[in-house]
């Protein structure tokens, strides 16, 4: 049985219960809560020395990383989607790509406006906090997250973070304009289709408007329909 360590708010974690719901994957779900910094503890440490969510175990391996956990299940588990082909491929690489959206760009976003306050309320003591930072198995993970409580964040550095993630907007605009597959890429649901659900969901909540992009809104509202978009309790 798979066991997949992730956090309700982490959008990489997102993704991957996106994917694994909406091909009923059977999996057990453990909760490491990023806000009361479980994932730095010595016991999940063992499980993923980086600290950080997703990470999937299935037996004696471990796998770490949204977009190699999918490329894993797919590969285990989903026999209708040819892993051996350029399409998969093309589809790996483009997640691949994507998970450098999420970092540096939506984590600086999300943090700056979305968890600063969540983290400081379940760590009122800002000392308390700043030596969690610097006990981070991930050395620029802590030093990231020392500039955030900090609020050392400049404005043009979050100003960089939007920018680019126009420009993505903009991107996948066009690609679901001109596309003739049901799907991102193809006519079966891939992991690209999680990645850029993920995505768009958590750049709504960051405060960007999407009616400016209607291929996209529309293909984006498509996807909230299906069931997986309900398991998955993306908030
Ligand atoms: N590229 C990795 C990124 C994983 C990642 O950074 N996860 C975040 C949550 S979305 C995390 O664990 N943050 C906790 C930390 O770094 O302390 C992936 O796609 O899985």
């Amino acid at each position: 049985m798979l066991t997949l360590y992730h956090c309700d708010t982490s959008y990489t974690s997102q993704i991957v219960r996106l994917y694994i719901f909406e091909y009923n994957i059977p999996c057990v779900f453990k909760h490491i809560d990023l806000r009361k910094q479980e994932n730095i503890t010595t016991k999940y440490r063992e499980i993923n020395p980086k600290g950080t969510v997703p990470c999937l175990v299935d037996e004696d391996k471990t796998i770490i990383g949204s977009t190699d956990i999918m490329d894993y299940v797919t590969k285990q588990l989903i026999s209708s989607i040819p892993t051996d082909s350029e399409l998969y491929g093309q589809i790996f690489q483009f997640c691949k790509a994507f998970e450098g959206i999420h970092d540096p760009y939506i984590r600086l976003l999300s943090y700056t406006t979305l968890f600063k306050n969540k983290i400081k309320e379940n760590n009122p003591k800002v000392e308390r906090l700043l030596k969690l930072a610097k006990q981070h198995p991930w050395k620029e993970r802590g030093k990231f997250l020392t500039r955030i409580i900090n609020s050392e964040i400049p404005e043009d550095e979050i100003q960089a973070s939007k920018d680019l993630i126009k420009e993505k907007l903009l991107e996948i605009d066009s690609k679901c304009q001109i596309k003739k597959t049901t799907f991102f890429f193809s006519d079966y649901y891939s992991m690209a289709d999680a990645a850029v659900t993920a995505f768009i969901f958590r750049v709504i909540k960051l405060g960007f408007d999407i009616q400016c992009f209607p291929n996209l809104n529309a293909y984006y509202q498509a996807l909230t329909q299906r069931n997986n978009f309900r398991q998955a309790k993306i908030q």
